[in-house]
């Protein structure tokens, strides 16, 4: 018997645990927290344990499915990427590049493979079509951070480990591990928080369990943060508590902003958010009052009607009670590479523009080079020039994930050709005609490229291999076929992968006041030849970044050489101020009063005007045992009490006829679904919750485990028309919905 002990970041969620593996005979016996690690310091959650049931998967796919006839068939990988050569080829000489649709979902963001070469094949390609997860999650929070900061990516996070007062709006940490806020153990510094004096106040249609373990709770109405935040800022100027501190001068727009929310007093905002005045004024006041505060937002802010103001005047509240860029506030963390807006000498740059395009069926916007997913069914749908008719999908199972996932299954099924980069068979990946599994997480060495910008302390961590690579392709290797296919084959993958890290290379050299401005770019490319793909460029970023060592130029500084030697990772301190250098809008200045989001300060002061709603409003929620859609195939997170049910207040359970266990039916604009019903007094009166991601009773998956207890798919019940018409993103909370006892409906 063997005994070794590995360490490696678990890439499943945001949190980016270490994890400590133990190894017996070259197989995993153990996996818990690694205590050591600088930067999550041995916290886990049972995701990470069941990484070792993800390896071991018998329905994980490891060899390329091509259908035949009606049927997915097992080809090598040669025949596979044959086959997608022989498909697409032919629908992008006829119908353009336009004709190949994207899709990228939320793991393409925690696999360094993926995550670097998703840019190079999307490159290759040359589709204006993309889609993501992201118009199901943030891109209102890159809206607010694009057209306040400059860079999409300039996310202020909360600096929980200093602050005195924590506001969290539509987010539950102590489930979800953080999101846009990689803040690993979110109770342990809680409570830390709290035993040093400071507060936690959390704003939630559900007492959650960050809720349950705040200092001060308040229900909100679904979708009426943006009139909430308005009427505390409003508070503040009507005070004259307004007072930006060492943010003056670096800060434009005030008044506009103060002209944007005036009349929206906490009277008015009132009946409409279901807080009372009183208290909408004293949070305010509170964190105006307190030595340094954080108000942070997500989901719950984010995927709902109003949620690019609802992301702007978060900031702005930070920013208007100096909370901003400052100790125990919201921090922009300094990443060791890939963060746009540590490069150069900043201060100012070429800011974000929005809805340069607009899509072809519904005029939404593009945001970062994407359109909305809830846009997607009618591109393929719809006839005439410019129609979706081949689908890339990588990660993603939109067909769970995103409004009425019925009719897009069917727009998929109608695609000319798709091909899917996934290690399931699933609702979505169903309608591929060929599916490229990546390796296990395992099998592949682990940098995060994105969480390090939006991490709570500075570190670097990078995870080896923990296991040979099996004979067959890795993600970043299958990406670059499929570029190569795409550009008709005049470049290989491999040249593809040198001349990106070369164009990376000539970049570094001729950036002015660069860590490595005037170098050879030939002997930079000699210094990165000990690695390839993934680690090369990791290494050339590391390097350059920062922290890095300039390759020489500061001998003390990171190499990739070194992250290697320390599995436990480098600690690179504290979150530090990083005004004015962070900015890079063209005036240098921290806009407090975007255009486009001050425009769209006339719908809200509509949805004030209109009143309260009637109707029951559909929220979402998570569970600790669950990741979206994708995790509920492993026996270890499947196991235990249902998790797909319908949570109802008792007085609006009682008005239905409902009570717990009951099957109810629950109809909203997209359609209708089955699904227990959970009484429960921890959800506001007039607002029920469900989970997303069930709904595995499809045919012709390879999901053994997860369709024994399929559950319902909640994103039934919208139809995709609601969007935040900023940011092109989807409602997924506030959904209008009726709820009635399942089998009175079908009587
Ligand atoms: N109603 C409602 N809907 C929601 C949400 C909500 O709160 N409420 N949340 C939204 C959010 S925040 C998100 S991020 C989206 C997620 O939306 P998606 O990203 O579309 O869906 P996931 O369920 O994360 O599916 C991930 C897919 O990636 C595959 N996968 C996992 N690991 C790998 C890998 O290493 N390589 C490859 N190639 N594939 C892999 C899985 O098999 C699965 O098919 O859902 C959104 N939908
Ligand atoms: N265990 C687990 N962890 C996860 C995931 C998972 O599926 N399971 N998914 C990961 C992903 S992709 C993401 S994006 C993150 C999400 O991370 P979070 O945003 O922290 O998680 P959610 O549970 O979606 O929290 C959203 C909260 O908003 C509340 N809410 C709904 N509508 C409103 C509203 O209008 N206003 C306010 N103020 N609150 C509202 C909901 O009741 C809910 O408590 O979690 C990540 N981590
Ligand atoms: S919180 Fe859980 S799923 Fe997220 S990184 Fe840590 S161990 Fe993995
Ligand atoms: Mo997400």
């Amino acid at each position: 018997m063997t005994h070794e002990t590995r360490y490696r970041i678990c890439s499943i969620c945001e949190a980016t645990c270490g994890l400590e593996i133990g190894l017996e005979n070259g197989e995993i016996a153990t996996i818990r927290g690694h205590d050591a690690d600088v930067f999550s310091r041995g916290y886990v959650c049972p995701k990470g344990f069941a990484m070792k049931e993800l390896h071991a998967d018998p329905d994980r796919l490891r060899k390329p499915l091509v259908r035949r006839g009606g049927d997915f068939v097992e080809v090598s990988w040669a025949e596979a990427f044959a086959e997608v050569e022989r498909r697409l080829l032919p629908i992008m000489a006829e119908h353009g590049r336009q004709a190949v649709g994207l899709y990228f979902g939320n793991p393409s963001a925690h696999s360094f493979s993926i995550g670097l070469y998703l840019p190079v094949m999307a490159r290759a390609v040359g589709t204006p079509n993309s889609y993501s997860a992201s118009t199901l999650d943030q891109i209102p929070r890159h809206v607010a951070s694009g057209l306040m900061y400059g860079d999409w990516m300039s996310v202020p996070v909360p600096d929980i480990d200093r602050t005195d007062m924590l506001v969290v709006i539509g987010g539950n940490p102590m489930v979800s591990n953080g999101s846009m806020w990689t803040v690993p153990d979110f109770r342990g510094r809680a409570k830390a928080l709290q035993a040093r004096g400071g507060r936690l106040v959390v704003i939630d249609p559900k007492r959650t369990l960050t809720a349950r373990m705040a200092d001060e709770h308040h229900f909100i109405v679904p979708g009426t943060d943006a009139v909430l935040l308005a009427a505390m800022i409003q508070s503040l100027v009507a005070d004259g508590l307004v007072d930006l501190g060492h943010l003056e001068g670096r800060v434009a727009g005030l008044e506009r902003l103060e002209e944007a929310v005036r009349d929206i007093t906490p009277e008015a905002a009132a009946p409409i958010t279901g807080i009372a005045a009183e208290a909408i004024r004293k949070l305010a006041r509170d964190i105006a009052g307190a030595r340094a505060a954080a108000v942070y937002g997500r989901m719950g802010a984010s995927t709902q009607e109003f949620g690019s103001v609802a992301n702007w005047l978060i900031d702005a509240l930070n920013v208007v009670t100096g909370n901003l860029d400052v100790e125990g506030g919201a921090m922009f963390p300094l990443a060791p590479g890939f963060q746009n807006n540590a490069r150069g000498p900043g201060g100012r740059g070429r800011g974000v523009i929005t809805g340069r395009r607009h899509s072809r069926v519904r005029h939404a916007p593009e945001i970062m080079g994407e359109f909305p997913v809830a846009c997607l069914p009618e591109e393929i749908e719809t006839p005439g020039e410019g129609r979706i008719r081949a689908m890339i999908t990588v990660a993603g199972n939109p067909v769970l994930s995103a409004p009425d996932g019925a009719r897009l299954g069917r727009a998929l099924g109608s695609l000319d050709f798709m091909v899917s980069l996934d290690i399931y068979l699933n609702e979505t990946t169903r309608h591929a005609d060929v599916i490229l599994p990546g390796l296990s997480p395992f099998e592949e060495g682990h940098y995060d490229t994105s969480f390090p910008q939006l991490s709570t302390s500075n570190a670097a961590r990078y995870s080896p291999p923990l296991f040979p690579r099996p004979d067959r392709p890795a993600e970043w290797e299958i990406l670059l076929e499929i570029a190569s296919i795409a550009g008709g084959r005049a470049k290989s993958a491999t040249q593809i992968d040198d001349d990106n890290i070369a164009g990376t290379v000539r970049a570094a050299v001729a950036q002015k006041g660069g860590l490595i401005e005037g170098r050879d770019p030939d002997e930079i490319m000699d210094l990165l030849s000990a690695y390839r793909g993934p680690e090369r460029q990791l290494e050339m970023q590391l390097r350059t970044g920062p922290y890095g060592d300039g390759f020489g130029a500061r001998p003390e500084g990171l190499t990739l050489a070194k992250l290697i030697e320390t599995p436990a990772g480098i600690d690179l301190g504290p979150l530090t101020p990083r005004l004015p250098k962070a900015i890079r809008t063209q005036d240098g200045q921290v806009d407090l009063a975007p255009e486009v989001l001050v425009g769209d300060m006339v719908r809200l002061r509509a949805r004030v005007a209109a009143g309260p709603v009637r109707q029951l409003l559909l929220v979402g929620r998570r569970d600790v045992r669950t990741n979206n859609s994708w995790l509920h195939n492993l026996p270890v997170l499947a196991k235990g009490p249902n998790r797909c049910t319908l949570q109802i207040h008792p007085d609006d359970a009682r008005a239905r006829g409902l009570s717990a266990g009951d099957l109810a039916r629950v109809t909203g604009p997209g359609g209708a679904i089955e699904i227990e019903v959970e009484v429960t007094d921890e959800i506001m009166k007039g607002v029920v919750s469900a989970p997303h991601g069930f709904g595995h009773d499809q045919q012709g998956t390879r999901l053994g485990v997860a369709a024994l207890r399929p559950g319902a798919n909640s994103n039934q019940l919208s139809d995709g028309k609601a969007l935040d018409p900023v940011s092109g993103n989807a409602v997924l909370n506030g959904i209008p919905v009726d709820v009635a006892p399942a089998a009175q409906q079908a009587a």
